[in-house]
């Protein structure tokens, strides 16, 4: 055997004794915060999220093993988990009262005897180093509740992580009992068709009084919604806020019907004193069991499921071929192209996607 060969096969004995080394202790690790997050144990549950939500390649296995996992056990056992869990999605732009919204709807939702998770993509997370959730400015009378979770995300820079990490916590939560997922997002773009695509019932936040370009709604997020709330219906806005919903209630005749068939409620509400609340928890049961009925609810989540892994795939592939230096390189100098303008963006994607990573 020359010398070049031997090392070389050297190497993939060391690689392969690598890979039973660490798949060993994955999968105790995976099977021990598993157990823990099933057991309700907080501090396994915080944990598992930051495993999914870490942005190391060489954490993935883990967080793999950990979902799986998770998904036997809830097969399985039959989990309390399967049965009866309602995602909610609030979006709206910053100020419209998306965290007090949540605050109120988590309390009700606990006195009605729901365990609630809280999970937010906080934009703020990266400028302070730690989150306003965390500071506890808001929803500081939820968080101290024996019923209640509540995660920010981190906001990463690529949304596609903050995705993945989000759509993962939600299952490690139901995993844990909380039966009622509420997820915030931040008014920007894509983060309200990621988190569309993570719930079951989707509600919009409005203000009243302002019209839609103040409020940087966009046809497409109103065209998402399940359920339209229009906010901070108290005090000296109860008009506004009414003129408001009837120029909505108008405005969704035009719109093409919803998939789930249910036409769209817009309901006024306050988070201040209370008023709507009860509707927009009653609207919510109702639309779950009208889509139970319907077949919509099983098939919303089967597509959702199946998204997912399109976008589980997507992001593995990159983040697989971007960990390899020559293809991070390769990436950068194509990039810098593509920005000139001396390169079609297509033909970049198409050799970086292409080159050999060993050469
Ligand atoms: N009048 C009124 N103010 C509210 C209501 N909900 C929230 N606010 C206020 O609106 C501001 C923004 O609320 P916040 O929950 O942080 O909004 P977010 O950025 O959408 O999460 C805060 O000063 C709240 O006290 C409401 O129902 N009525
Ligand atoms: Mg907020």
């Amino acid at each position: 055997m020359t010398k070049k060969k031997f090392s070389s096969k050297k190497r993939a004995i060391d690689a392969a004794l690598e890979r039973i080394r660490t798949n060993r202790s994955d999968n105790h690790n995976a099977i021990e915060i598993a157990n823990g997050i099933i057991n309700g144990k907080l501090e396994e549950l915080a944990r598992g999220i930051t495993l999914i939500e870490s942005e190391r390649l060489s954490d993935r296995p883990l967080a793999q093993l950990l979902l799986q996992e998770i998904k036997s056990f809830i097969e399985e056992k039959s989990h309390y988990s399967q049965i009866d869990t309602v995602r909610i999605g609030i979006t709206g732009i910053p100020g419209v009262g998306k965290s007090t919204f949540i605050e109120r709807l988590g309390l009700d939702l606990i006195k009605e005897g729901h365990r609630v998770a809280v999970l937010a993509v906080d934009p703020s997370s990266k400028r302070t180093g730690g989150s306003i959730l965390g500071d506890k400015t808001r929803m500081d009378e939820l968080a101290v509740q024996e019923n209640a979770f509540i995660r920010p995300s981190p906001a990463s820079d690529a949304l596609g992580g903050v995705a993945r990490a989000t759509m993962e916590a939600v299952i490690l939560c139901e995993a844990a009992g909380y039966n009622r997922i509420i997820v915030e997002t931040v008014g920007v773009g894509q983060s309200e068709t990621a988190v569309r695509e993570m719930v079951d019932v989707f509600c919009l936040l409005l203000i009243g009084g302002a019209g839609d370009e103040v409020q940087g709604i966009k046809r497409g997020i109103v065209e998402m919604a399940d359920l339209i709330i229009v906010h901070k219906s108290d005090g000296d806005n109860i008009a506004a806020c009414a003129s408001t919903a009837q120029a909505y209630i108008n405005a969704l005749h035009l719109f093409p019907p919803p998939p789930s068939g249910e036409k769209v409620d817009v309901l006024l509400a306050s988070s201040i004193d209370g008023s709507g609340h009860s509707q927009i928890r009653e609207e919510i049961d109702s639309l779950t069991k009208l889509w139970k009925e319907s077949g919509w609810w099983s098939k919303q989540r089967a597509n959702q499921n199946s998204d997912r892994m399109t976008t589980h795939a997507r992001d593995l592939l990159l983040a697989q071929k971007m960990d390899n230096p020559k293809s991070a390189l390769l990436w950068n100098k194509l990039q810098l192209e593509v920005t000139r303008g001396t390169r079609s963006a297509f033909s970049a994607a198409w050799d970086w996607v292409n080159s050999d990573s060993d050469k």
